[in-house]
């Protein structure tokens, strides 16, 4: 088992541990009425069954069924030939039931091992059981039967799943009594289900939640394992069957071979004049002339004796009493080994089970099916005895499955309905999110446009501030500076070392109180001053006047490099009477106030700016700044010319896009989603920042919590219970799409993520939230990616260059923590700009470096202009 589990299914293993993508046992409230086809799973027959399903626990409607004999001439014909046979059945039945021609949802349970692709997509590997249809083996057998009932052209019938027919058993387990995690069939085959921890099946290649295997176990032996226990008259048998060589295991068990075992001991035994004086009928000679039913009768403890005169009288026998005794024996012999043989595999797999969760005793009940469990004496006793004595430690409960596992197969067709048209409403809901090339491109093109236009002082929903920044840092700066770094998720003070040897960095982080960020202009630089003054004294800096480097990381006109009117709050900050203001100034106001302090504030840097300084600082090459982390924006070195408002022709000037606006000249409309409309719409700005509400951290889990609200309305999560903590704004952090999105993350741990927001979720819920999440965090980061490759084409174009090579400085929470945003950034840059190299480097110390690395250059630049 084991072993089959990690290999790839295409060797021909002992046992072959086929995945089902049944993912789950029924919730109980499955409904709907259902077609369920089953072939293969008691002989030459099939059945018809129309089942419904109430939805109510315990509330059930007598399946309609019909059974229908297939001639052997097509159990051993074509394929063509079995699935039209089928298809004629399936209209005979509908037609006898007229359950009317619309929307008919069907079942299909076929008991024949397959390599299983999906909950509809299914291909027999090799028949079993006396069926050998030509053409079938390696067919999708789910595509066989809709042709053929197409080929019908009578109705119109989805086929929504197919199933092994011991799955239908381990599904039809009433809940409440289960769920069973076992389906065990022993029919004319033998074979049993169980449901497996999804990380252990290899070619699943997923590791969450668990999902059902069939282990056609009827296969197991044909590597000679079980050769010490292979009988001469197992021997006999194989070679006389359809399949010599194949089903070794099946062939001491199914209830197809146990009559055949019997007539091969019996004619034995009478050739060895051990019964019937040494006589053998002809019918006793010939292959298959008892059957299942005889050997259940002779072993009948009441009717048995009897019975077997009558079974061998037709086989033209005229046995003594000692004979019938002897013959009962014989049938003893072989069901008895045949029930402990089954159960040996059973206690196999629940050893395995056992140890695979971990359990010291493990509780779990087993669905059992088909004729020889149901009608044998003594088989199910013997079974349940061996088992109890070879899995002692499991407390083991036998539940009988009611009608042969055709409600099973109907639940399992109702889960893959649900599932299926919840797959299609999660991908009606999430498909806005899947960006095309197109829209990226266009999303490139427009920003181009507004770059252009806000570089212009034209109507743009990029402003394009200049920063006064005019050169990246050429490593010549030297001093101390104090850096304040106001914007992002910490409020950090900084006291920065320009040295010889590099940069020295010592860094406090401070909390800006949302009643502070919410509060007055006055009451918020009153609070970042005493941070300030209580840095200093921690740092022995009291009465310093160190040269100050500001990151204020929100939009600013800036007048110089000491001067930046705050245009608008972004990110939640809101203090009353700042915008319209130079910050600079109100900081000066606020060290005013404060006696005793003594502060040369020299520059104000927007953090993306202060990040590429930072960055720069190290790779000469870094032209860019990108802060994607609570909010978003960047900045790039532009050439002199471009910038419109800024004296000079020549050299460049740093402008900071404040990107995060960009369409909030609704341009960016074809892509808003509701979602996005019901997040900006709660946010304190609605209508601003349009392009951060869709990709920064802030918003990103709004935009998920609002989108798990929906799929729960829909009934595709939580099975449509809305709970009071998901609509709790900002409940779901953005976070928490890092930690899910997380490769090394198994489900139960983003199981374990929700229930601690209290939702009640199944594991099928939690890959459906890792979805949403997937799909929100890649469309944000196509999105910022288009953007940085707008920028860099602007700066290749602007030098007229084939090919440019240019480093980003990046900082944010988002872009550093989540485990896929940047690889899919620069995924988007190599696609949408495959002129340009773009190197990111991750900023280590911050943009506060940045800001004390631009006052390093003002204060140089203006050292030099005294001298
Ligand atoms: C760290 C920088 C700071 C910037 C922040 C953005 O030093 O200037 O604002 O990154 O990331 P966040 O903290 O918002 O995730
Ligand atoms: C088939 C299994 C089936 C079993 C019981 C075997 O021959 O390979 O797929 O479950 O019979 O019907
Ligand atoms: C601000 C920018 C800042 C960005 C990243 C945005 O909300 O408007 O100035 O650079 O957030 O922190």
């Amino acid at each position: 088992m084991e072993q089959a589990l990690m290999r790839e299914a295409s060797l021909a293993p002992g046992v072959r541990m086929l995945p089902t993508y049944v993912g789950s046992t029924p919730h109980g409230n499955e409904q709907g009425n259902f077609v369920v086809l089953e072939l293969g799973a008691s002989g030459a027959s099939l059945r018809i069954l129309w089942v419904t399903l109430t939805g109510i626990k315990g509330q059930r409607v007598e399946p309609k069924s019909q059974e229908f004999v297939i001639p052997q001439e097509v159990v051993q014909g074509t394929g063509q030939q079995l699935f039209d046979f089928a298809a004629r059945c399936l209209v005979e039945f509908l037609d006898a039931h007229s359950v009317g021609n619309q929307g008919l949802q069907l079942g299909f349970s076929f008991s024949f091992p397959c390599h299983q692709t999906g909950l509809d997509r299914s291909t027999l590997i090799s028949w079993t059981k006396g069926f050998r249809c030509s053409g079938v083996e390696g067919q999708d057998v789910v595509q066989l039967l809709r042709d053929a009932i197409q080929r019908q052209g009578a109705y119109s019938i989805d086929v929504v799943a197919v199933v092994n027919d011991t799955v239908g058993t381990m599904m039809d387990c009433e809940p409440g009594v289960g769920p069973c995690e076992i389906g065990l069939v022993v029919d004319t085959g033998t074979n049993a289900c169980y449901m497996e921890e999804a990380r252990h099946v290899a070619v699943l290649d997923e590791d969450r939640g668990r999902t059902c295997v069939s282990i056609e176990w009827g296969s197991f032996s044909d590597d000679k394992a079980l050769g010490p226990v292979l009988t001469a008259f197992d021997h006999a048998l194989d070679q006389a069957s359809l399949n010599p060589g194949a089903q070794r295991f099946e062939k001491m068990i199914g209830g197809l071979y146990l009559g055949e075992l019997v007539r091969l001991v019996l004619v034995h035994l009478a050739q060895n004049r051990v019964l019937f004086g040494g006589y053998t009928s002809p019918a006793l000679l010939s292959q298959g002339s008892i059957l299942l039913e005889h050997v259940t009768e002779m072993e009948d403890p009441s009717t048995g004796v009897v019975c077997v005169h009558t079974v061998l009288q037709d086989l033209g026998l005229n046995p003594e009493a000692s004979d019938a005794e002897l013959v009962q024996r014989v049938c003893v012999a072989v069901c008895s080994r045949a029930a402990q043989l089954c159960a040996a595999a059973l206690a196999a797999v629940l050893s395995h089970l056992q140890r695979s969760r971990e359990q010291q005793t493990l509780q779990v009940a087993v669905a059992t099916g088909g004729r020889v469990l149901e009608r044998h004496p003594r088989f199910h006793s013997i079974l349940q005895e061996t088992v109890k004595l070879l899995a002692s430690e499991c407390d083991v409960s036998f539940i009988p499955s009611v009608d042969g596992g055709g409600r099973g197969v109907a639940m399992v067709t109702a889960v893959a309905a649900r599932l299926a048209k919840h797959r299609r409403l999660l991908e009606e809901t999430l498909a806005p999110f899947r960006l095309s090339r197109e829209q990226l491109e266009a999303v490139q093109t427009q920003m181009r446009e507004a770059m252009a236009k806000g570089l212009q002082r034209e109507p743009s929903s990029l402003r394009m501030l200049p920063t006064y920044v005019r050169a990246t840092p050429d490593g010549s700066e030297r001093g101390d500076f104090l850096a304040l770094d106001l914007g992002g998720t910490n409020f950090r003070v900084l006291l920065v070392r320009v040295a010889e040897g590099g940069v020295q960095i010592i860094n406090q982080v401070y909390s800006i109180p949302e009643c502070v960020a919410q509060g007055s202009g006055q009451q918020l630089f009153d609070h970042i001053v005493d941070c300030i003054v209580d840095f200093q004294q921690k740092q022995g800096l009291r009465g310093q006047s160190l040269p100050l480097g500001f990151t204020f990381s929100f939009p600013c006109k800036q007048l110089g490099l000491d001067q930046g009117i705050l245009l608008n709050w972004t990110k939640g900050f809101n203090a009353s009477g700042c915008e319209g203001q130079d910050v600079v100034h109100l900081l000066r106001e606020a060290i005013r106030r404060r006696q005793a302090v003594e502060l040369n504030v020299v520059a104000i840097v927007n953090d993306t700016v202060g990040t590429m300084m930072s960055c720069g600082y190290e790779d000469p090459r870094c032209e860019m700044g990108l802060i994607v982390g609570t909010g978003t924006n960047a900045c790039y070195m532009e050439e002199l010319r471009n910038v419109a408002g800024v004296a000079g022709d020549s050299g460049h000037m740093c402008i900071n896009m404040e990107w995060g606006a960009f369409g909030d000249d609704g341009s960016l409309g074809m892509l808003s989603t509701c979602f996005d409309v019901r997040v900006d719409q709660a946010s304190i700005n609605p209508g601003k920042q349009r392009f951060e509400k869709m990709i920064s951290g802030m918003y990103l889990g709004e935009i998920v919590r609002h989108i798990l609200l929906h799929l729960t309305s829909l009934g595709v999560l939580f099975r449509g219970q809305q709970t009071q903590r998901l609509q709790t704004r900002d409940i779901f952090k953005t976070k928490f799409l890092s930690e899910i999105e997380s490769d090394s993350l198994a489900l139960r741990q983003v199981r374990a993520i929700l229930e601690d927001l209290g939702l009640p979720l199944t594991s099928d819920d939690a890959l459906i939230v890792l979805e949403v999440c997937q799909a929100v965090s890649r469309r944000a980061a196509q999105l910022c990616g288009a953007g940085v490759a707008a920028v860099v084409e602007k700066i290749r174009e602007n030098r007229g260059l084939e090919e440019l090579t240019v480093s980003v400085g990046v900082d944010g929470t988002l872009y550093k923590v989540h485990p896929h945003f940047a690889s899919l950034v620069a995924a988007t840059v190599r696609e949408l700009a495959p002129r340009c190299v773009v190197t990111f480097l991750q900023s280590e110390d911050g943009s506060g470096k940045g800001a004390a690395l631009v006052t390093a250059v003002a204060c140089r630049l203006a050292q030099m202009a005294r001298v």
